[in-house]
């Protein structure tokens, strides 16, 4: 089995990969940039991007959008993660959260799953921790080195682990019970 991941972010790639691996499904990218739209949650973001892929594709696809939601910044950066890891990055994040003793944190991944003419299916994963005072590790990507989960950061704990245990794992598994049922 075979499936389409229209991303750009190479560390999506490998986390999705990895993870479909295991379940003998052969991940091929699509780094095809569909504009995206603006919302205050995920789904409503990965839905369209997925439509838009499976129309101009003419294929099924799978697309991954994903967030930090940080609850002393009443959510924020969200569906605005990428700005901001792109403009202010981890340094600025852990700025903002200066003198703040509430860390809660979690991480979110909405994966939309798509046909031609179909409308997209969504299925969420999400994985609570905290921030960290500091950047810790240099495994995973984006927001890893900050986001302590249990004491360790996914950027110490590494790929292999998160993969595990993380909100695209759990986003994923979603996807392959809906896979399993048609
Ligand atoms: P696409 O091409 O798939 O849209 P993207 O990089 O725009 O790639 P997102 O909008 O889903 O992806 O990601 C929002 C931001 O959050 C982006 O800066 C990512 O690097 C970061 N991010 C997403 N998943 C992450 C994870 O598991 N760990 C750390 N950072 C993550
Ligand atoms: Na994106």
């Amino acid at each position: 089995q075979k499936i389409v991941f229209v991303t750009g972010n190479a560390g999506k790639f490998n986390e999705i990969q990895g993870i479909l691996s295991g379940f003998g499904i052969e991940v091929i990218q699509n780094k095809g940039d569909y504009p995206e739209i603006q919302a205050d949650d995920l789904e409503p973001i990965a839905a369209a991007s997925a439509k838009a892929a499976a129309e101009d594709l003419g294929i099924p696809v799978l697309v991954d959008d994903s967030g930090i939601f940080i609850k002393a910044l009443n959510g924020f950066p969200g569906p605005y993660s990428r700005f901001v890891e792109d403009h202010l990055g981890n340094p600025r994040v852990l700025k903002l959260m200066d003198g703040e003793q509430n860390r809660d944190a979690y991480f979110k991944t909405v994966v939309a799953f798509c046909k031609p003419g179909e409308e997209p299916l969504t299925f969420a994963g999400i994985v609570e921790g905290k921030i960290a005072f500091e950047e810790r590790g240099t495994g995973g990507f984006g927001f890893d080195p900050i986001f302590d989960y249990n004491g360790k950061t996914f950027g110490e704990l590494g790929t292999e682990f998160k993969n595990t245990i993380s909100h695209r794992r759990r986003a994923i598994d979603s996807f392959l019970n809906y896979l399993k049922s048609v």
